[in-house]
C-alpha cells in the first residue's frame, strides 16, 4: 500500500513538472488587453418589431444588435486583431445558433479554415445568406427538420449573414488569418494571450462604427494595455 502511494506521488510529479514547462513555454508570448469604447453618448437600442413567426421569435423583446454599448461605454461584439502576427491557426468546429429568432453569437470569430456549424434551434424555417468575395456566398433554406448545415470558411474575410424569412436577423462571421483575436465582451473587454514578442499593429472591426488601428509593442511575459474609442460614423 505504501510503496502504491509512493508511485502515484511520482506520477504527480512527473504530471506537475510537464505542466510547469507548458506554461514556461506559453509565457515567451506577451498579453494585449483593453477595452473598446463608444466616444460619444451611448444609443439606445431600436427595438425591433417582430412581424412573423411570433409564436417563436416574439417570446422575448429584440433589440437592434449593430452597436450595443454598456453605462461604461464599453462596445459588445467589436472584434480586436493583432494584425502579421504568426502563430498555428488551429480550425475547427464553432457554433453559430439560430435561437428565439436572433443569432447567437452575435459576432462569430473562428479560425480561417473553419467549419461553422449553423444550428437551427427554433424549429421554424430559417434562411441563411452569406455575403462574402473571398469565400463562397451562401444562400440557403434552412427548413425546421434542417437541425445543423455545416459550411466551411476557407479564407480570412469578414461576412455578414441574414436570414431572408425573418428581415431583423443581421449577423457577422469573422475569420481570421491568425490566432491573436478576441470578441469584445459586453463591457467592451477583450485579451489576447500569448502574442510572440514584437511589434505590431493592432485592429479593432465593428460594424457600424469600422476600423481603427494602434501600434503595440509584445514582450516576453509582459502585458501590453491598448485601448480603443470609437466614434459615431
Ligand atoms: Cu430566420
Amino acid at each position: 500500500m505504501k510503496s502504491y502511494a509512493v508511485v502515484l506521488a511520482a506520477c504527480a510529479s512527473v504530471a506537475l513538472s510537464v505542466s510547469i514547462g507548458a506554461n514556461s513555454a506559453s509565457a515567451a508570448g506577451g498579453t494585449v488587453s483593453g477595452t473598446v469604447k463608444y466616444d460619444g453618448t451611448a444609443p439606445t437600442p431600436k427595438k425591433v418589431e417582430v412581424t412573423k413567426d411570433k409564436e417563436v421569435c416574439a417570446l422575448h423583446p429584440h433589440v437592434e444588435e449593430d452597436l450595443l454599448v454598456d453605462s461604461g461605454g464599453g462596445i459588445a461584439n467589436a472584434v480586436v486583431i493583432v494584425k502579421g502576427a504568426k502563430g498555428d491557426l488551429k480550425p475547427g468546429d464553432v457554433k453559430f445558433d439560430q435561437k428565439g429568432c436572433d443569432y447567437v453569437p452575435h459576432v462569430l470569430a473562428f479560425p480561417a479554415g473553419s467549419t461553422v456549424d449553423i444550428v437551427n434551434s427554433d424549429g421554424i424555417l430559417h434562411n441563411i445568406h452569406t455575403y462574402s468575395e473571398k469565400n463562397p456566398s451562401i444562400n440557403r433554406a434552412q427548413p425546421k427538420f434542417k437541425k445543423v448545415i455545416n459550411e466551411t470558411f476557407a479564407k480570412p474575410e469578414v461576412i455578414k449573414v441574414t436570414c431572408d424569412a425573418h428581415n431583423w436577423m443581421h449577423g457577422w462571421f469573422f475569420s481570421a488569418d491568425n490566432p491573436y483575436y478576441a470578441v469584445t465582451d459586453a463591457n467592451g473587454a477583450y485579451k489576447l494571450t500569448d502574442v510572440p514578442p514584437g511589434d505590431y499593429e493592432v485592429k479593432v472591426w465593428h460594424e457600424t462604427l469600422g476600423e481603427s488601428t494602434q501600434k503595440v509593442k509584445v514582450g516576453a511575459g509582459a502585458d501590453s494595455a491598448v485601448n480603443f474609442e470609437l466614434a459615431a460614423k
